[in-house]
């Protein structure tokens, strides 16, 4: 017997088909135990040279907007805050982008985690050479409070475009199963030296689609290779994690200044993120990840 025939839930019964059909039982099983899961290229079913198109395009665009010359990414050695600058917005750059957004099997994985509605929240790059540090452990799904529920209100498609084979190559590592711990990382447990819970890298191929459930708790560990980790991140989202209005800019700053009041509650956000941000607006932002007061 198989439900899905049945056709009684319009929103699931065709995932359950492309789920089945893309052979992807494996990595819905993954997400589902430990909250990430990496696609090899034999499965995610994109172009034999999507990957290599992918970081060159990111290369190159990179070069363009930062002037920069990378060269050959296998052996670039350039500073992590050159490599880092204006790496967002880059679905018009290069058709490539919109296959690395549109590939339908990921999108299925996509779907089951965020559902039918999902839609693309953000995207940006990460080069990471020789010596690039790593980050401390934390949660994409920012502003889920405690008791928000274990649905993943966020997902996390990362393209690897190089080959991540070792620790000594700056991937991402996770906690496996931390998506049900359903919060974000307190400060102690966010250093990977000292944190108390077991961590595994990622490692996969050039090619490969490594999806998390917003929540799957995450970090990186610094480059010790030469020549770049090149990655695209595309970070999906559920439909009510769309504001109504945008308000800044839509206030005068007049009337924002006689009322500070509703200058809170219109929001100096995080989001939509700007390229040169504000720092100061990411600690507010990450802390309603801990504390449903906050
Ligand atoms: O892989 C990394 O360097 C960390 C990436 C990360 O935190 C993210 O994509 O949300
Ligand atoms: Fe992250």
């Amino acid at each position: 017997m198989d439900i899905a025939d049945y056709q009684t839930s319009p929103n699931i019964d065709p995932l359950v088909k492309e789920i089945e059909d893309f052979g992807l039982m494996k990595h819905v099983i993954e997400l589902e135990a430990y909250g990430m899961t990496v696609v090899p290229p034999e499965t995610i079913g994109a172009a034999a040279d999507f990957a290599e198109r992918l970081k060159n395009a990111i290369v190159r665009v990179c070069e363009k907007r930062n002037g920069l010359d990378i060269g050959n990414s296998a052996t670039a050695d350039l500073k992590p805050e050159q490599l880092g600058k204006n790496s967002w917005f880059l679905m018009e750059e290069d058709k490539v982008f919109v296959e690395a957004a549109t590939n339908p099997r990921m999108l299925a994985l996509v779907r089951w985690l965020c559902g039918q509605s999902a839609y693309l929240s953000g995207h940006t790059w990460i080069m990471k050479p020789e010596g690039g540090q790593g980050i401390g452990l934390h949660s994409d799904a920012h502003g889920i409070p405690p008791g928000g529920g274990h649905i993943a209100h966020a997902a996390n498609a990362s393209w690897l475009c190089t080959d991540y084979e070792s620790e000594e190559d700056g991937p991402t590592v996770f906690v496996p199963g931390s998506h049900r711990y359903g919060r974000a990382t307190l400060p102690h447990e966010t250093d990977l030296e000292t944190t108390p819970f077991k961590w595994v890298p990622l490692i996969g191929k050039a090619g490969s689609l490594a999806i998390w459930h917003g929540a799957t708790w995450h970090a990186s560990v610094a480059r010790k290779n030469p020549g770049l980790r090149v990655t695209l991140v595309q970070v999906f989202m559920r439909r009510h994690m769309r504001p109504i209005h945008l308000w800044e800019g839509e206030i005068s700053p007049q009337l924002l200044d006689k009322h500070p009041e509703l200058k809170r509650v219109l929001g100096e956000h995080l989001y939509p993120y700007k390229e040169q941000n504000d720092y100061r607006r990411v600690a507010p932002m990450m802390v309603t990840g801990t504390d449903p007061f906050a």
